[in-house]
């Protein structure tokens, strides 16, 4: 069973998508392991997109990330990684088929709603940077064999 962290970007929740996004997730068969809204401090967004510094979008970025609340989420089943972004689409919101979150209400490369990870290496360091250990529940779905 893989794990992945799933952030909705302040846009999202200003835009009040927030309920929209989880019932994608949800009916996609995924289990919620973890869900908070956070305020990110710089710090935070620093250690989130440490492998951005130096881009001429960083500090952009970051500011973005601090803006206001974020959704932080930890969704997990079969190659959730990859299911995770594959509903999410491409990261540029021009160009992300319809029927995917960034397809139907995005625009924008910045302001994309949603950030997912992209290798269970690295949602294991994400999901580390956002949930303390007690944050994550255990537990299994009533219809997990049918869901598979
Ligand atoms: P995240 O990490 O937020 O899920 O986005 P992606 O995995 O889809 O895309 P990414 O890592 O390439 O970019 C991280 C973040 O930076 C923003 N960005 C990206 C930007 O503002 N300008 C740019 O030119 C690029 C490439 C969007 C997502």
């Amino acid at each position: 069973m893989q794990q992945t962290l799933i952030l909705l970007k302040p846009d999202c929740v200003q835009r009040r998508l927030i309920g929209n996004v989880i019932q994608r997730f949800e009916q996609k068969g995924l289990r919620l392991a973890g869900l908070k809204l956070v305020q990110s401090s710089k710090e935070l967004a620093e250690k989130h997109y440490a492998v951005h510094k130096g881009k001429p979008f960083y500090d952009s970025l970051l500011s973005f990330l601090t803006s206001g609340p974020t959704v932080a989420m930890v969704w997990e089943g079969r190659e959730a990684v990859a299911v995770c972004r594959n509903l999410m689409g491409v990261t540029d919101g021009a160009k992300a088929p319809p029927g995917t979150i960034r397809g139907d209400h995005a625009l924008s490369v910045q302001n994309n709603l949603i950030h997912g990870s992209d290798s269970a290496e690295n949602a294991a360091l994400e999901i580390a940077l956002w949930f303390k250990p007690d944050e994550l529940v255990r537990s299994s779905m009533a219809d997990g064999s049918w869901v598979g």
